[in-house]
């Protein structure tokens, strides 16, 4: 593996100063940061290649969709999915959440039947669900936290029925940094004949996923959480569910006939691609996985699982401050944290006058906030390039917030 150095090196804007210091950037759980091979990809793209894709006989074109069709393989790759068709481009996580929403929900949920969800989750597989429900008469469960932040497994068996027909949850909570048992999950809901989604935006970049070994029925993940570029998602979902799901939005490329009676429409994966797609943001999130494997997956963690261990201990070494979720055992590197008597916003923005980006506020998981009685918190989130000095830098800086404040 590269040095930690060498790593660093390949994102230009980790060498940037902010108000006048070097940047530390913690703000990784809302969008990391590019590495030059994803700026490249996507440059050479503008540059040598920009086509329509699926239309033209242009030499243009068709290298234009060579290069889109590749992106899809080597995504379905690194998650081990199957096979291609089974990798949907959407544009986030919360589009692809929305899919199996539409598509598959109106289509299946009827009044007596369950959808089953978690009080972790993030508010992209939180109201969709209750919009579906809403529509179809179905009705939203959820499986309660513990103190500590973690899932109150010992209900699930009296939560998961046979009128559960889905259950989704998060593999990772942005805000608690909790890690679900995934392959458990999907075992419990497949013993009740429930279908599986896992939202994947936070394991995704962090954690090696086996689709395959996981048994998910679907899963969603961002690009731009995993060194790729905003506005492309994937949905993964099983081949023979996919197939047999209505489209989600009409319009061209998703069909294979169009007769004022009435349309056909196209094989997997174009079924659910409606219009132009993200061309130049599939390339680079191709790119971007290319780097990720080249790292390796399980270096990624090992790094963070270190880091965020040593972040927790540092932490819990400043008075007042309060991590929120597991303390002990396994945990992503994500740590939200509150610190007594100052807004979260206030410790955002003193953090930012030192260079250290973090995020402030309910983070999209207003139910978690509520469940520890608080309306905001503030969160440091981690990749692979963040350093032990960055945590040191963090927790020096909260020092002096808490100074000036009891002063
Ligand atoms: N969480 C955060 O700062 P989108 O916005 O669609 O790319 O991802 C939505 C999403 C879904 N699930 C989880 C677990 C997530 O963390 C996110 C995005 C960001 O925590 C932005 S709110």
């Amino acid at each position: 593996m590269k040095s930690l150095e060498q790593i660093r090196a390949d994102f230009p804007i980790l060498q940037r100063q902010v108000h006048g210091r070097p940047l530390v950037y913690l703000d990784n759980a809302a969008t990391s940061q590019k590495p030059l091979p994803v700026l490249q990809a996507m440059e050479t793209y503008y540059r040598q290649t920009n086509a329509n894709v699926h239309r033209g006989v242009h030499t243009l074109s068709e290298e234009a969709t060579a290069q889109y069709e590749a992106a899809r393989s080597r995504i379905a790759r690194f998650i081990n999915a199957a096979s291609a068709k089974e990798i949907i481009f959407t544009r986030n996580t919360t589009e692809a959440i929305n899919l199996v929403a539409y598509s598959w929900g109106l289509d299946h949920l009827r009044p007596g039947d369950e959808v089953l969800i978690t009080q972790m989750e993030h508010h992209s597989n939180i109201v969709p669900w209750q919009l579906i429900c809403q529509r179809t008469g179905a009705t939203l469960r959820y499986v309660p936290l513990s103190p500590e932040g973690r899932l109150r497994l010992d209900l699930l068996d009296t939560l998961l029925t046979e009128r559960t027909k889905l259950f989704a949850f998060v593999a990772m909570s942005n805000v608690l940094g909790t890690i679900n048992p995934v392959a458990e999950l999907v075992a419990a809901a497949h013993r009740v004949g429930a279908l599986a989604l896992v939202d994947g935006a936070q394991s995704v970049p962090h954690m090696p996923v086996d689709v395959q070994a996981l048994g998910a029925d679907f899963l969603a993940f961002s690009s731009h959480k995993m060194c790729g570029p905003t506005g492309l998602g994937v949905l993964y979902g099983r081949r023979e569910l996919l197939e047999r799901m209505s489209p989600f939005q009409g319009g061209g490329d998703m069909i294979r006939e169009v007769r004022l009676e009435g349309s056909r429409w196209n094989a997997l994966p174009w079924k659910f691609e409606a219009g132009t797609p993200a061309i130049a943001e599939a390339i680079g999130l191709g790119a971007a996985v290319d780097y990720l494997a080249g790292l390796g997956m399980e270096n990624v963690r090992e790094h963070e699982r270190t880091l965020v261990r040593y972040a927790v201990d540092r932490l819990s070494q400043v008075e007042g401050l309060r991590i929120l979720g597991p303390t002990n055992g396994e945990r992503g590197g994500v740590v939200a944290f509150t610190l007594e008597g100052i807004h979260p916003h206030d410790v955002a923005a003193i953090l930012d006058a030192e260079g250290i980006a973090v995020r402030a506020g309910h983070h999209c998981a207003q139910p978690i906030h509520d469940f520890y009685g608080i309306v905001a918190s503030a969160r440091a989130s981690f990749y692979f390039y963040n350093t032990p000095g960055e945590v040191d830098c963090l927790a020096a800086a909260l020092e002096r917030v808490q100074h000036v404040f009891a002063a």
